[in-house]
């Protein structure tokens, strides 16, 4: 026996195979496939901690003639652990039993047998033939129930049939198992044989300190997001002072803003995605989710529980500043959430109290000409709701893809309910103060302290993150 233990996930065409393989190993690259029948050779996928292969599991393809097959092995006279080797000597060149030979071929090196079933189906025949096929091999076996759909009428009648065959089954939704169901179906693969009992306990306790390890990277890299996005900004000049040309460079620096938040969140998306071992995984673009709506859409902030009162409030502060009326409905969502500073005058200032440069020079290659402008900045971003939103789509986004089985080929859409707030609103006033601190920090240039912060900040990340939501 090989010191890695081999599990041949075997059953009927179709039943989920190939998706509880995937979702174990954490390997979107299994092929999953609605038609019937097209794996066709064995292949081995591993759990694998740091580079290092720890368990694995090979993708069969379905039993083609269980009846046939059981006919011959009930036959077959030789001792037990000739009966899969002898079985596939005698039908390796019929073509009919192709299937069948090479799903066997695994078992005939010692691997165990995790046999897949979809359980919201009910029992056939075939299904009889195939439990007791997989009993005559004597190999150690557990039954794995799929219910595709989520359909559990059957299952009482299908643990009622297991019973005689595997001492354990268990209820496992390829499509939708998180990683707690993961170490569980794990560990009850520890019952079936003793002698492999220990590598698996070995292999779940590596496991569950690599999930605390991508919790902490994820923390680290969601406070690397707040720690970027909170201090950036955009500035330029406009050509000239008319209400027209201001307007135009008020209107390039926002979209310059908005897209380098956008690059952002993006970069954090892709770290949290790489961390969950994903390739396929998409949310980013999908229609009605919060975390892939624009941050600057008035649905995301309504989604998040802001108010529209909530939202003149802030506005009413940088209007206070600058003394000026803005309108809300238009440039209260996309504009007037964050600062827009002067970068004479410094300090924060809005739009209209942006003063014209007397005189600038700008340089023009051989030609130097004075031109009059409008130095603008957009940014820092100082209104802590703002920050608390780019939280909670990040918090959406991690509790999506980390819970995302690899076996789901779909795109995501993470929708809230209508009027459900984002986490961060249910959190204490401690909790946010602190989060509000570290903006504070980063808005004044202290990155030391900034800095200190860190540690705690990203404990009540880890926090948040292994809330049930
Ligand atoms: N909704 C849902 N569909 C599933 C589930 N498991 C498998 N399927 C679908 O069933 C089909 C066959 O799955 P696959 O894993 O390729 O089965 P295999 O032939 O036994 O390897 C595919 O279209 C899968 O998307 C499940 O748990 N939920
Ligand atoms: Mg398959």
């Amino acid at each position: 026996m090989s010191e890695v233990p081999v599990f041949a996930v075997v059953g009927h065409p179709n039943e989920g195979k190939s998706s509880v393989v995937s979702t174990l190993t954490e390997d979107d690259s299994v092929p999953i496939s609605a038609v019937p029948g097209e794996t066709r050779q064995c292949v081995t996928y591993a759990i694998k901690v740091d580079g290092e292969t720890l368990l694995r599991f090979v993708d069969t393809p379905g039993f083609e003639m269980p009846q046939q097959t059981l006919r011959w092995m009930r036959q077959f006279s030789g001792p037990t652990e000739r009966l899969v080797e002898e079985f596939i000597l005698a039908h390796q060149d019929d073509p009919r039993f192709r299937d069948d030979c090479e799903l066997l071929r695994p078992l005939a090196k010692n691997a165990g047998i995790v046999y897949v079933v979809d359980g919201s189906r009910p029992l056939r025949p075939n299904d009889e033939a195939e439990m007791e096929i997989l009993r005559l091999t004597g190999r150690p076996r557990m039954a794995v129930i799929n219910p595709k759909g989520g359909d559990t009428t059957y299952l009482n009648e299908w643990k009622g049939a297991f019973g005689k065959t595997f001492n354990v089954n268990l209820q496992f939704n390829a499509h939708r198992a998180t990683f707690k169901e993961r170490i569980a179906l794990l560990q009850a693969l520890q019952h079936i044989e003793q002698e492999w009992g220990g590598a698996i306990a070995r292999v779940v306790a590596a496991l569950q300190a690599d999930w605390q390890g991508r919790l902490d990277a994820c923390a680290d890299a969601i406070l690397d997001l707040l720690a970027k996005a909170l201090t950036l900004l955009v500035s330029g000049t406009s050509p000239g002072e008319s209400v027209l040309e201001r307007e135009k460079q008020r209107e390039t620096l926002v979209a310059a803003f908005q897209d380098k938040l956008a690059r952002l969140e993006g970069e954090c998306r892709r770290e949290l995605k790489s961390r969950f071992q994903h390739n396929l995984f998409k949310a980013d673009l999908a229609a009605g989710s919060v975390a892939g709506q624009d941050l600057f859409s008035e649905e995301t902030w309504q989604v998040l529980g802001l108010t529209r009162q909530q939202l003149s409030l802030a506005m009413a502060t940088v209007g206070a500043t600058v003394g000026a009326a803005i309108d809300v409905a238009a440039a209260g969502v996309t504009f007037g959430v964050f600062t827009i500073g002067t970068g004479l005058a410094g300090g924060i200032a809005g739009w209209t109290a942006t003063r014209p440069l007397a005189r600038l020079k700008v340089e023009l290659g051989p030609y130097s000409r004075e031109l009059g402008g409008c130095r603008l900045q957009v940014g820092p971003l100082r209104n802590p709701q703002l920050m608390f939103v780019l939280l909670d789509r990040a918090l959406i986004y991690f509790h999506c893809v980390s819970n995302w089985a690899h076996a789901r080929r779909e795109e995501a859409t993470t929708t809230l309910a209508e009027g459900k707030k984002g986490v961060t609103a249910g959190w204490d006033r401690e909790r946010r103060r602190l989060f509000e601190k570290y903006q504070a920090c980063l808005l004044k240039g202290q990155l030391g302290k900034a800095n200190d912060l860190r540690s705690q900040l990203q404990q009540l990340l880890i926090r948040a993150m292994e809330e049930e939501r």
